[in-house]
């Protein structure tokens, strides 16, 4: 293959080339994140054990065979209480109407419990082809997991079920060749190498909500925001970044900082290391905190993030 014909996502000669939009949907913390960047082999979206993790689409591009799949990975849905929640929601239930096919992720142990219901209700309402992804089945057993299965076709119709773990990967090659054949023949959308959408300076903001997501509890990783402020590349070949982390109260400032600067440092050299690997480069990063009250209703931030701002 020449490199010309990649620009045309000429895929294996002679057979025709397919690609297509599979959204990612599914309460929250059911793995979609996970299973994303599994798909595309690169860590693309982030992940913590924390619920609402994700804010927005996300594209990861992967090929398999002579197709490339667009997987949207979404926010979680659930029953959204603040501004940001409903945003979040929106664009989930957004990214399921514009995609060629929708995957269904349900967490095995949680079953249709809870939001998994809400969401099966909205799905009748989406004309598109949908598959059932159960995941995380290294959790729990065999038979649940055909419960699982009937209970939820009962509910709506799927063209397949599948049974994965995102984690250990089990599952996931049966998934993506059903995928491969069954997307629409057409042209790829995106060149052969990129396996996201994501700008790097977004990609950075999101590595750094991730470490906090992970280091800090309670409501603050909730009332948090990160954006990337500058990005320098200096002549010795490494980068200079500088982030904020926003969040909306003196005392949740103190609590990003910890006692002597601890939390922000641990957060900063996390981040820092994931960086370099991804960029390849030596990273220096600078993190500062700062208070504002209503970030969570100011319509920059919303489209900083890549989502709606909803009114009143
Ligand atoms: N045991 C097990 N854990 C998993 C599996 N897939 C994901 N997880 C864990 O489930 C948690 C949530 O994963 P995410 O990928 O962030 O979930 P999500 O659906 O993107 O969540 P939101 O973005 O918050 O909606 C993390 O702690 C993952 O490590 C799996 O197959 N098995
Ligand atoms: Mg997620």
């Amino acid at each position: 293959m020449t490199d010309n014909e990649n620009m045309t996502g000429a895929g294996t000669e002679g057979a025709a080339t397919r690609s297509g939009f599979v959204a990612l949907i599914g309460p929250t913390n059911a793995g979609k994140s996970t299973l994303l960047n599994r798909l595309v082999g690169a860590k693309v979206s982030i992940v913590s054990h924390k619920v609402q993790t994700t804010r927005a689409i996300v594209r990861g591009i992967a090929i398999h065979g002579n197709a490339q799949i667009v997987f949207m990975d979404t926010p979680g849905i659930f029953k959204p209480r603040r501004r940001l929640d409903r945003a979040m929601v929106t664009s989930a239930w957004g990214g399921a109407k514009d995609a060629d096919l929708i995957m269904l992720l349900i967490d095995s142990e949680r079953g249709l419990r809870g939001d998994a219901e809400a969401i099966l209700e909205g799905l009748k309402e989406v004309r598109q082809p949908k598959i059932l992804v159960l995941n995380k089945i290294d959790r729990v057993k065999p038979e649940d997991l055909l419960k699982l299965t009937s209970a939820a076709n009962e509910a709506i119709e799927f063209e397949r079920t599948f049974m994965i773990s995102a984690t250990t990967g089990s599952g996931c090659e049966d998934l993506m060749d059903f995928l491969g054949e069954r997307l629409p023949e057409g042209p790829w959308y995106y060149p052969e190498d990129q396996i996201s959408d994501l700008p790097m300076r977004q990609l950075a903001a999101e590595i750094t909500r991730e470490k906090l997501f992970l280091r800090l509890h309670q409501e603050l990783p909730y009332a948090s925001h990160v954006e990337t402020e500058k990005w320098e590349e200096r002549k010795d070949g490494s980068v200079r970044i500088e982030q904020v982390i926003y969040v909306e109260r003196e005392s949740q400032k103190k609590i990003a900082l910890g006692k002597g600067g601890e939390a922000i440092k641990a957060i900063s050299t996390a981040a820092r290391k994931e960086l370099s690997e991804i960029l390849e480069q030596p990273v220096h990063l600078f993190l500062f905190v700062k208070v504002r009250e209503n970030w969570g209703d100011d319509p920059a931030r919303f489209r900083e993030m890549g989502l709606e701002f909803p009114k009143g």
